[in-house]
């Protein structure tokens, strides 16, 4: 199994995996694409074939260490393009990667909207996401805690439709007049540019504290949602609401949600920290390596909708972007899927030069007077042009697939050249007419709008607590001792007395036993009662459990398979043959990357295996689950072996599922120190803790995968169970994580 393995300058090839899904935007993307071969020659901007790129054109003497020449046009130019490489990187969300996909319609909804791309289920809709995380420069590392961005950009027939979302629901902030504010104060600090990508700071918690609105929001970033275990297990909504309007010109509230077909998983904190060092490029190259071996990501795509009918019937403003819609009161519905299963051809004119806008809106789907929406609506347009200029819709990753054409004319790098007399609208010659309902054109909704020109909010829109009450009761135990651990390790961050007191107070409006908690933890005060009292409420689908997959899969986890020379190679191929079976990716780790021999090997029969990474290279934290095979030898070579002995302990405490056999049993059971569990067929086993063991592992027990004896099939299954749960929260339950 190899990694993903960079492409080699002189022989560079297509990155891309699998041509699906690619449709028009890849066929138009590819009339913009060169790519070097043996045939190709090096030429300077303006043409002209080069010699060589190595050599300043210089003034050579006998001692050939004459001046170099600045008439060198060639040496000038190579040096000017790299001098000007960089464009500023994303104001926020500068730190992300992307995919090509496909969206596909199940269901039309055709009563709600006109839209072709929601209402024609033959289409094959090209897309393009691009995930992010919001607080670092593009260079951050992937697994800090923060909010993710989820931005899909849909090229449909009718002009392009973004979708600007996040992986969680609500936002900080209700009026997109405070974004600045509330991006200055989660950045790293203005003194001394500290911290980089972390909200674990005095000015993040103090504005916190000065914004109740921001309440709600912050339990959902110090929730596991803060951490996702990869972009391909986290939720995407568009959090704001937007319009649907159909033909008859009725208009409903909506609000989009991208449900991951693999379940919302998380990574555990202690990993989350090690993996930013470990694999600061964790996420990106998790989606890269899924789609090269052809484990494409899927959401389900939801709609909730209300009628504009109903928009004044709940007790939370439903255009309060720091609200959920709760599921049992507005369900969602399920019509259609989107997947990724193209990667970048490259990422700087892709992944860095897309640039999405909440206004990018086609015939059928339209704005609410969400006050968060509305400024949006103008700051995603404006930065664009800082970022990459005026024309940047001309750019090949933003242009359309349907025609563009209007009088929108010159400015910085313009592409497109206009033919044609007139650059206006009405002319003599009738050019270029604005288009007819008829025709596809946008229909504006007539809205109705009465009231005074002034600043305020309403009653609803200043409670704040009530949601945050929701969210947190919903969660599971162990996601409650989560938002725990989170809170104290960010207010521990904070030196500023003031700071940890005044939030800790002000999570006794939410929990009182977690704000006496987290007290406790940062030097906080203790609160005696509740600020508020809490409503006891619950709601489906605000914890991250209640999404595990129906059918349990293990599709595109990664699996370390830890093994020495000697190991049992019966009990190897078996594993590596039920884990490949299941869709999932078996690496190899041992302690060097030259080759091993199993036992009763030949080492003259050229039968060796050289093993993936070796066990300082790649990390437990880089694995879902550890697989150690028998074998005397191999496991007494482990055993010895302080950072073979690290992992297991690693992975159990990060609650990773640990599957053993033949000898290694012991091996594992010496690492953990774990209470023997004797079956009824006399194998120890500690199934309960998700660590899976087969003491037997004779040929006969273990033979192939589909003849499999009994035992050995039961531990398979097992393990491919136990890796299918993510995680074995039981462990923490039970105190048992601490070794790691
Ligand atoms: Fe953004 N946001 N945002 N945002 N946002 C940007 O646009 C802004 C908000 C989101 O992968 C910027 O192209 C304002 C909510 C994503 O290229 C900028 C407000 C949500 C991305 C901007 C918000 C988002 C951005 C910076 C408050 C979730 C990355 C670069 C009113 C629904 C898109 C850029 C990508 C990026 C402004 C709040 C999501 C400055 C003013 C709420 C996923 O225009």
């Amino acid at each position: 199994m190899s990694h993903i393995v960079p492409e080699t300058v002189g022989t560079v090839k297509h990155a891309v995996m699998g041509s699906k899904g690619s449709g028009a935007k890849v066929a138009q993307l590819e009339q913009d694409m060169v790519e070097p071969t043996k045939d190709s020659r090096i030429t300077a901007d303006f043409g002209t074939k080069q010699a060589t790129t190595d050599d300043w054109l210089k003034v050579n003497n006998e001692q050939q260490t004459g001046p170099m020449l600045i008439e060198d046009p060639f040496a000038r130019e190579k040096i000017h393009r790299f001098d000007h490489e960089r464009i500023p990187e994303r104001v926020v969300h500068a730190r992300g990667t992307g995919a090509f996909g496909t969206f596909r319609l199940h269901e039309s909804i055709e009563e709600l909207t006109n839209a072709g791309v929601l209402t024609d289920t033959s289409r094959e809709t090209p897309i393009f996401i691009r995930f992010s995380t919001v607080l670092g420069s593009r260079g951050s590392a992937d697994t800090v805690r923060d909010v993710r961005g989820f931005a899909v950009k849909m090229y449909t027939e009718e002009g392009n439709w973004d979708i600007v979302g996040n992986n969680i629901p609500i936002f900080f902030i209700q009026d997109a007049m405070k974004f600045p504010d509330v991006i200055h104060a989660a950045k790293p600090e203005p003194h001394n540019e500290v911290p980089q990508a972390q909200s674990a700071h005095n000015n993040f918690w103090d504005f916190m504290y000065m914004h109740p609105e921001a309440t709600h929001m912050y339990m959902w970033a110090m929730s596991d949602r803060g951490i996702p275990r990869s972009y391909r297990m986290m939720q995407g909504f568009g959090v704001n609401a937007f319009t649907l309007t159909n033909a008859k010109g009725e208009r409903h509230f909506v609000k989009f949600t991208f449900t991951p077909e693999l379940g919302v998983h998380s990574l555990v904190w202690d990993e989350a920290l090690k993996l930013a060092g470990q694999d600061p490029d964790f996420h990106r190259k998790d989606l890269m390596e899924a789609i090269e071996h052809g484990a494409y990501p899927k959401w389900k795509f939801g709609i909730q909708v209300i009628p504009e009918s109903r928009e004044h019937d709940f007790d939370f403003d439903i255009l309060d972007a720091t609200k959920v819609w709760p599921e049992d009161q507005i369900p969602i519905r399920y019509i259609g899927e989107l997947e990724l299963n193209r990667n970048v051809d490259e990422f700087f004119t892709q992944t860095e030069q897309i640039a999405f806008c909440t206004s990018h809106i086609v015939p059928g789907i339209g704005f609410s007077d969400d006050p968060l929406l509305q400024g949006r609506n103008f700051s995603y347009f404006d930065t664009q042009i800082s970022r990459l200029g005026i024309n940047w819709e001309e750019i090949p990753i933003n242009k359309p697939v349907c025609p563009v054409m209007n009088f929108n004319r010159d400015g910085a790098m313009r592409h497109r050249i206009s033919k044609g007399k007139v650059n206006y609208w009405p002319n003599r010659f009738e050019a270029q007419p604005p288009a007819s309902k008829a025709e596809g054109a946008y229909q504006q909704y007539p809205q109705k709008v009465v009231g005074i020109k002034e600043r305020a909010r309403s009653a609803k829109f200043r409670e704040h607590v009530s949601q945050a009450q929701l969210f947190y009761n919903s969660l599971s135990e162990v996601e409650k001792s989560h938002v725990l651990a989170a809170l104290s390790f960010e207010l521990d961050h904070c030196d500023e007395a003031i700071v940890y007191e005044r939030l800790t107070t002000r999570l006794a409006d939410i929990d009182l036993n977690l704000a006496r908690s987290v007290g406790e933890m940062v030097g906080g005060p203790r609160p005696e009662k509740a600020g508020r009292d809490n409503h006891g409420r619950k709601a489906p689908g605000l914890s991250q459990m209640d999404y595990l997959p129906k059918t349990p899969t293990i599709a595109s986890r990664r699996i370390a398979i830890l093994i020495s020379e000697g190991y049992d190679s019966v009990a190897f191929n078996a594993t590596y043959a039920a884990i490949k079976a299941a869709s999932a990716l078996p690496f190899v780790i041992g302690r060097r990357r030259s080759p091993i021999h199993a036992e009763g090997e030949d080492p003259s029969s050229g039968k060796a295996i050289t093993p993936d990474h070796h066990f300082e290279g790649q990390r437990s934290t880089m694995f879902d689950a550890i697989v150690i095979p028998g074998g005397k030898a191999s496991v007494a070579s482990l055993s010895a072996n302080g950072r073979a002995l690290h992992y297991v302990r690693e992975a159990f405490g990060h609650l990773k599922p640990i599957a053993a056999t033949g000898e290694a049993v012991d091996f594992v059971n010496k690492a953990l120190q774990l209470p023997q569990v004797t079956t009824s067929s006399g194998h120890e086993a500690h199934e309960s803790y998700g660590v899976v063991t087969l003491r037997e592992a004779k040929p006969e027990h273990l033979g192939d995968v589909v003849t499999v004896a009994k035992e050995a099939k039961g531990f398979l299954e097992k393990f491919v169970y136990a890796v299918s749960q993510h995680r074995c929260w039981q462990r923490e339950l039970d105190g048992l994580n601490m070794m790691v």
